[in-house]
């Protein structure tokens, strides 16, 4: 009988093991046989031989048992080994993603600002007439309203036109001083060659304590970055107009293509429109309910940026999706 416990030592495999398990516990097994066969013997030697066997079939049963641990320990070991993933395998199919030209743009131009702590701040994209319009110095009647060509709600909702509207909310829920800037998406119902109904800017806006923020800060900071972003470029401040601003300036660098030659992108002025800048209206401090401070504040369209950077020369090829335009950022 020894030669069981033998032989499901030896066993090779959970078939084998499980054959080996029917031939000696199964109904007709071996064991069973052993017990069958004890009516044979003497009457007083059964107690002792069931005893015997009793305890045989125990020491059967763990060898069984160990040797299933052990197999199916091996059996899964070998499984897992079969179906490990070399993650570290190069893969000649894999293309990796990259990010769209205008918003590795936008991502440049926070980092200039995020580099000189100010604050990336966020918003809603659908507004209100006070956030939009009205706490910007744009009263209902006011002409500038029509500059605009906004997409209303039903409701009186809108979509915001600028990122504007986001330094109202801050200022309305922090004190002074503020150093922050607004990247986003905006709308305008405008489509043609040089405008789409959304496009994204990044606004900016600084204000402390009567005095301490003056245009010769906000021309230094926008010298500095646009330094950053073209390189070695000219750059002059035009006098403009906006209703939250006053004054208020337009910022030109000198054309990229044509090193201020004169060429067909600049209209053969020599220079480019980059942004738009200014002293902060005293009417938006009174509607935030600021007292007693000055700031400067300045925006601008990232698509702009990015086709200046990149040589891109028709807005539309940044919203169609053609991958021989977008391979070349990867
Ligand atoms: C507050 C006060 C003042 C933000 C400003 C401009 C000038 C500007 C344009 C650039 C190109 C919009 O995308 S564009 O068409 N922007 O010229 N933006 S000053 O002035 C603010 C903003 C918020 C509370």
């Amino acid at each position: 009988m020894e030669q069981w416990i033998d032989k499901i030592k030896e066993a090779l495999s959970l078939e084998e093991l499980e054959t080996l398990r029917v031939s000696i516990f199964g109904k007709k097994g071996e064991l069973a046989k052993a017990f069958a066969d004890m009516k044979h013997a003497d009457p007083a030697e059964k107690p002792k031989i069931a005893k015997e066997l009793n305890r045989f079939k125990q020491s059967l049963l763990k060898a069984y048992e160990d040797k299933k641990t052990e197999l199916e320990r091996a059996a899964l070991q070998k499984r897992l080994e079969a179906e490990a993933i070399d993650v570290s395998l190069y893969s000649p199919r894999e293309r990796g993603g990259a990010l769209h030209p205008v918003m590795h743009t936008m991502d440049r131009i926070i980092e200039y600002f995020t580099d000189l702590n100010f604050a990336v701040e966020t918003g809603p994209l659908v507004e209100d007439e006070f956030h939009n319009f009205e706490a910007l110095n744009l009263p209902d009647y006011h002409p500038a309203r029509d500059m605009q060509d906004t997409f209303y709600f039903k409701d009186g909702k809108l979509l915001r036109t600028h990122t504007s509207p986001v330094q109202i909310r801050t200022m309305m829920h922090q004190k002074p001083p503020i150093r922050m800037i607004s990247p986003g998406a905006v709308f305008r119902r405008d489509f043609d060659l040089t405008h789409t109904p959304q496009f994204h800017q990044v606004e900016g806006l600084m204000v402390d304590e009567k005095g301490k923020v003056s245009f010769a800060n906000l021309k230094w900071i926008l010298e500095d970055f646009l330094h950053t972003m073209f390189g070695d470029v000219e750059i002059r401040f035009r006098p403009s107009f906006f209703p939250f601003t006053e004054p208020s300036a337009e910022v030109d660098i000198s054309c990229i293509f044509c090193s201020g030659e004169g060429c067909r992108v600049c209209s053969h002025t020599g220079w480019l429109e980059v942004l738009g800048c200014g002293m902060v209206d005293p009417n938006v401090f009174k509607a935030v309910g600021y007292e007693n401070v000055s700031g400067y504040a300045f925006g601008l369209g990232v698509e702009r940026f990015a086709m200046l950077i990149h040589r891109v020369p028709d807005l539309r090829s940044l919203f169609e999706g053609d991958l021989r335009l977008l391979e070349q950022f990867r």
